[in-house]
């Protein structure tokens, strides 16, 4: 194990509480704004963007700080389509085959279908990969705690940060997704967790209008 000195927490930072309310609410108000996006304009993504935007990702925090995770950035058309392709095979056999009447009746409103043309139209593609361990310099493995939660604080920090840049994306998680380690050359170790379609909307882009619970539906209170 690695002894990490303890050093001042410097970078943190407190607000009086009328500031505090003040920088939550504009920051509640700006993710509230956030929304999946399906259509997607082929402009590309100014230099630099992704990169930060995946520092962001970065920061999140993990199981034993091992930061379980790996993201491929695909922008080029020839991975792209590879990816399209065998995207729409498993969602054809999803569709199709696999999934229930419930789950599809549930996917209804979102009208979403075996066709994935955003997988080449967006201008990047962003294959989010957990790794179940990795190996030290010497060869030694070492496990990974938590990698599931740890990846999916990474994303929602990526996410924020993709929105946060003015850039929309989608969640797509064809199943199974083990075409993507084929695909990006990335090795069994490591699981496909989702691919964030990345770039600006499209001019007519449009979105289902779907509500977000209340708070007194998804939060309890205990004062006791
Ligand atoms: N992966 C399929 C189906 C799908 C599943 C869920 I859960 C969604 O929220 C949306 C779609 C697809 O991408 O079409």
């Amino acid at each position: 194990m690695t002894d990490y000195p303890f050093i001042p927490l410097e970078s943190y930072e407190e607000y009086p509480a009328g500031e505090m309310r003040q920088r939550l609410n504009a920051f509640y108000r700006n993710m509230d704004r956030r929304r999946t996006v399906r259509d997607f304009s082929a402009r590309p993504i100014p230099g630099g963007i992704i990169e930060q935007a995946l520092r962001t990702a970065g920061t999140a925090p993990s199981g034993a700080n091992l930061q379980p995770w790996h993201f491929v950035v695909v922008t080029g058309p020839e991975t792209k389509h590879k990816i399209r392709v065998a995207a729409e095979e498993e969602e054809r056999e999803f569709y199709e085959h696999r999934a229930s009447e419930e789950w599809l009746q549930a996917l209804e409103s979102l009208g979403t279908n075996t066709d994935k043309p955003f997988l080449e139209t967006a201008p990047c593609l962003i294959a989010v990969f957990l790794q179940k361990f990795s190996h030290l310099p010497n060869g030694k493995k070492v496990k990974h705690y938590y990698p599931v939660e740890s990846t999916g604080l990474a994303t929602g920090f990526l996410i924020t940060a993709l929105h946060q840049a003015g850039l929309v994306c989608l969640t797509h998680t064809p199943s199974p997704m083990s075409f993507l380690n084929e695909i990006l050359e990335r090795p069994r170790s490591e699981r496909p967790f989702l691919l964030l379609v990345t770039g600006y909307p499209a001019e007519d882009a449009t979105i289902p209008d779907i509500q977000r619970k209340p708070l007194e539906d998804f939060v309890s209170f205990i004062d006791r």
